[in-house]
């Protein structure tokens, strides 16, 4: 299907997490990938050295040079660092029309490293998350965004209802872990549903929520459903996971491979 999809979000030059995972999760459906950098990080799989936020101008630059050009089917919105880049992500978001916008509201490395200024996530709750389709938080995110501890599925479930009231379509709180499953709950506004998988033995996890998010734009591009897309992005995430390569001495990243392979 002929198809683009853009991400945008910050760079991790181990390609592990941010926009090179999600350009390689793009190729991996088959689809053309563009991506719109935010941020410059310096990282490898065992922490990150340093962040070099773009300046708003540069980033909205970007968007309208892609824009102007190509026409977008589905977005991924990952890292964006400051209050000015969320601000005007949303207003581009708006003004140009793009459609299928997954949100994944990165916060946190998972080595801890803040990849959000704390002021811009009010911003990001009210001005971004009315615009997307899909919201994916992680259960650290989750539980900063909805202000309470997300732990177990009653907590998952109350904290994706809360993060859908605040405007998207659907939430997904992701990464629960339920007696030994790998659970996600969704919430569509109307109901809630609960993906559930064998939880993995792997250290390749670095990217796993970048790769989540994107999946799920690619599968909206393609016109899946968002209930179907969430799902088949999970089996991406855990096949993906699942590999025999070692890569760096730190938590590893995952192996985009072509899903029709
Ligand atoms: O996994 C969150 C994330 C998103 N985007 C970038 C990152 C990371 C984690 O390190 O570096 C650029």
């Amino acid at each position: 299907m002929n198809r683009t999809v853009m991400s945008i979000a910050g760079w991790d030059p181990s390609a592990g997490a941010g926009l090179g995972a999600d350009l390689k999760t793009i190729s991996a459906f088959g689809l053309y990938g563009v991506g719109v950098v935010t941020s410059v990080t310096a990282q490898n799989t065992q922490g990150v050295q340093a962040i070099y936020d773009l300046p708003m101008e540069f980033v909205a630059q970007q968007i309208e040079s892609l824009v102007e050009d190509i026409d977008v089917h589905a977005v991924k919105i990952g890292m964006l660092g400051t209050a000015r880049a969320v601000n005007i992500v949303a207003t581009l978001i708006q003004t140009l029309k793009l459609p299928n916008v997954v949100v994944d509201p990165v916060l946190k490395s998972s080595s801890g490293t803040a990849l959000l200024e704390k002021k811009a996530i009010s911003v990001l709750k009210e001005k971004l998350f009315p615009l997307a389709r899909v919201v994916t938080p992680n259960l650290a995110e989750a539980s900063n965004l909805a202000g309470s501890r997300v732990s177990d599925i009653a907590s998952m479930k109350k904290a994706a209802q809360a993060l859908q009231r605040m405007g998207p379509e659907t939430a997904v709180v992701t990464g629960g872990s339920v007696g030994g499953r790998a659970v996600d709950v969704l919430y569509d506004g109307k109901s809630f549903s609960i993906y559930d998988a064998n939880r993995l033995e792997t250290t390749n996890t670095h990217g796993a929520g970048c790769t989540f998010s994107t999946a799920i734009a690619c599968r909206l591009a393609q016109g899946s459903a968002i209930e179907d897309a969430v799902d088949g992005a999970k089996r991406f995430v855990l096949r993906s996971m699942d590999h025999p390569y070692r890569i760096g001495k730190g938590e590893g990243p995952l192996l985009h491979l072509p899903v029709s392979a």
